[in-house]
């Protein structure tokens, strides 16, 4: 079997969307999602200049070999850009390597290790009571776990906080938008998030909470200590992880769950946050991360510390990343929760896919290969449109994380 085309196509059916779509001799044809939020064009270029010329002529059943060939063979190692193109290739070959064994790609990766997959919405509102009332309507959609993210009173722009209480979208303007962030504020108000929450809803759902990488170590410690008595699931990326010893403070000084890694694109960036038992869960994903052939590297070592997945599941990730991370869900035996922000209307009808919703859990579907597929032709009428994700500065107008 030899690979004899692939293209990229770029739409933007509600947001942008950067896709990978391989052919074969045999007439099976694979995608895989190659969007970087914000830099689209870049992988794009990547795949369209660099990759796509390497691939043709190939037997698309080479997965590992081909990913080794990217990797290895590339010279420059590593980067966003690089493994989202990385991954859209191996996800693609996953898919067609289903196609060609008549099976779904949960079970090439070893069969399923259980029957659906815990999912958590992303609830927000401008206020405390909002976000409350939000959570609440996720509650009632049956959803089991819930992330929550709110407006703080004297910042203006929070992470997190949407237009309307379901999609949640940070790109959103041709040049970034500037956000202002107020530590102190921040930390005063997230504890009271939460104690009003449990105090409405109980103990039943588990609770998340995204920090956005705003904090110092020391700052993360402090909040950790001040949620335990609200029992979260996790708290997600306290502090930048470039610098992976900053989480043994934290760690040092609070059980309330870690969670890092959904700007991680290699197994590199958390090799010492997994050895070292500094998280909980790793939130790499299979767009970000390589694609399911560096995912699972990833995982089963995390699974050596009792660390488990959590992999990021924003909008900014088409349908053809879920498939593929549903199927991988199912599989990992060290699976810890996936996120998901439901796409629009638009989206789902680009991206046909047979993964549903059911009882605060996702499940994947039985048809070979990851089960999305991409209507070009529906695609093509919904072109580019360039966005960025947004900057924080502090209030004297230093630049900070975002
Ligand atoms: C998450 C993320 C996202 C990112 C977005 C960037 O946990 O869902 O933090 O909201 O900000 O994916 O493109
Ligand atoms: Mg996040």
């Amino acid at each position: 079997m030899k690979i004899t085309a692939a293209r990229v196509v770029v739409c933007s059916p509600g947001r942008n969307f950067v896709t990978l779509v391989i052919e074969t001799d045999q007439g099976l044809t694979g995608i895989g999602d190659a969007t970087l939020n914000g830099r689209e064009l870049a992988v794009a270029s990547y795949l369209t200049e660099h990759v796509i010329p390497t691939l043709i002529g190939r037997d698309p059943q080479q997965v590992e070999d081909i990913w080794q060939y990217l990797y290895r063979g590339a010279y420059w190692r590593r980067g966003p850009v690089t493994m989202s193109a990385i991954a859209a290739v191996d996800t693609a070959l996953w898919d067609i390597k289903g196609k060609i064994a008549g099976l779904p790609l949960y079970q090439l990766l070893g069969g399923k290790s259980r029957e659906r997959v815990l999912v958590y919405g992303h609830a927000n509102g401008r206020g405390l009571e909002e976000t409350v009332d939000a959570v609440g309507k996720y509650i009632d959609e049956g959803y089991k776990a819930i992330r929550a993210q709110s407006g703080i009173p004297g910042i203006d722009k929070a992470y997190g906080v949407g237009r309307g209480d379901t999609y949640y979208e940070p790109a959103d303007a041709s040049l970034p938008t500037e956000t202002v962030w107020d530590t102190p504020r921040y930390l005063a108000f997230a504890p009271q998030l939460f104690a009003k929450l449990r105090d409405t809803y109980g103990e039943g759902p588990e609770l998340l909470h995204d920090v956005h990488h705003r904090l110092t170590p020391n700052e993360a410690a402090q909040l950790g200590r001040a949620l335990e008595p609200h029992r979260l699931f996790w708290m997600e990326d306290a502090t930048p992880a470039e610098n992976q010893e900053a989480f043994r403070h934290i760690r040092r000084h609070t059980t309330t769950p870690l969670a890092v890694g959904e700007v991680f694109n290699t197994i590199w960036d958390c090799k010492q946050l997994i050895e070292e038992q500094l998280i909980d869960y790793i939130r790499c994903t299979v767009v970000h991360a390589g694609g399911i052939t560096h995912l699972r590297r990833i995982a089963d070592f995390a699974a050596l510390y009792q660390i488990r997945t959590g992999s990021h599941g924003a909008t900014d990730l088409s349908p053809a990343c879920m498939g593929a991370a549903l199927h991988f869900d199912t599989w990992v035996p060290n699976f810890g929760i996936q996120e998901y922000m439901r796409h629009s209307e638009e989206t789902d009808a680009v991206f046909p896919h047979d993964y549903r919703f059911e009882d605060g859990h996702l499940i994947c579907g039985e048809t070979p290969g990851h089960g999305v597929t991409i209507d070009e032709a529906l695609a093509a009428k919904y072109p580019y449109d360039p966005r960025q994700l947004p900057v924080a500065r502090l209030h004297d107008g230093t630049m900070w994380n975002w």
